[in-house]
């Protein structure tokens, strides 16, 4: 059994779990090498099929850093033996159940001194369809430990029993959010973590992160993952389970 029943009744009453040290140091430590010269990288050439969306300043002299990189298991083969892990895919499958699909892998890289913040927000805001269901959910992992200084993760718990409330709409990457931004609020959890960690959340908890001032970057990857046939056209790929998506049956 992957969870424990305490860890089962954590995540549904919370909307999250954290996993201690679930990534082999081994492998976390190539991801975060093979990810040292990222921006540097993407600055130079933005492989076919990866999305990238930039750190935005109004100072010109800024370096261009990665705020999200969409598909990241294109560039890096460490994440993407990651996505299709047992260790990740056994808690998925737990929590989510068989028919497992890859909705997306992304980079979020936060970088030391001028990684800006992640507003609070649901990921369904982004994520609703037509006809789909909020079962999505995301396995957050860390390749470097982060605090509070320089920018780990923080839920709101057991947000997700209100449903999908109503978003702001900006003009910038992370433009649906909640009313107040990155207000200060009195609800919060932060989550701090070791390199290899692994925060599982579902697609209604409310969450964000703060600006990243400190020397040391606050380096993640989420791996999104939906129920096979919940919404067929943002299939990437079946991972697990039988069901076909849609397009192909
Ligand atoms: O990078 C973070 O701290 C949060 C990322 C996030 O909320 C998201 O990608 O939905």
């Amino acid at each position: 059994m992957p969870l424990a029943n305490e860890e089962m009744e954590f995540y549904s009453e919370n909307g999250y779990l954290l996993k201690k040290h679930l990534i082999p140091a081994s492998i976390t430590k190539k991801v975060a090498k093979e990810t040292d010269q990222i921006h540097e990288r993407m600055l130079e050439n933005i492989p076919s099929g990866i999305g990238i969306s930039w750190e935005e300043y109004n100072d010109p002299e800024t370096p261009k850093r990665i705020r999200q990189l969409m598909h990241s298991e294109l560039i890096n083969d460490k994440l993407n033996q990651i996505l299709r892990s047992n260790e990740v895919l056994d808690i998925i499958e737990t929590l989510m159940g068989p028919n497992i699909s890859l909705y997306h892998s992304k980079l979020l890289p936060k970088s030391a001194y001028y990684g800006t913040i992640t507003p609070w927000h649901q990921d369904y805001s982004y994520w609703k369809g037509e006809d789909n269901q909020p079962l999505m959910i995301n396995c957050m992992f860390f390749m470097d430990a982060a605090t509070t200084e320089n920018g780990c993760i923080q839920f709101v718990p057991g947000s997700h029993k209100k449903g999908l409330l109503d978003h702001n709409r900006g003009n910038h990457s992370f433009g649906l959010y909640l009313p107040g931004l990155f207000e200060g609020r009195d609800d919060t959890v932060p989550v701090e973590v070791d390199p290899g960690d692994c925060i599982f959340f579902g697609p209604l908890v409310i969450h964000g992160s703060d600006a990243n001032k400190s020397p040391h970057h606050r380096r993640a990857n989420t791996f999104a993952y939906n129920v096979t046939n919940n919404d067929p056209r943002q299939c990437r790929e079946v991972l697990r389970g039988t069901a076909l998506p849609d397009n192909l049956a």
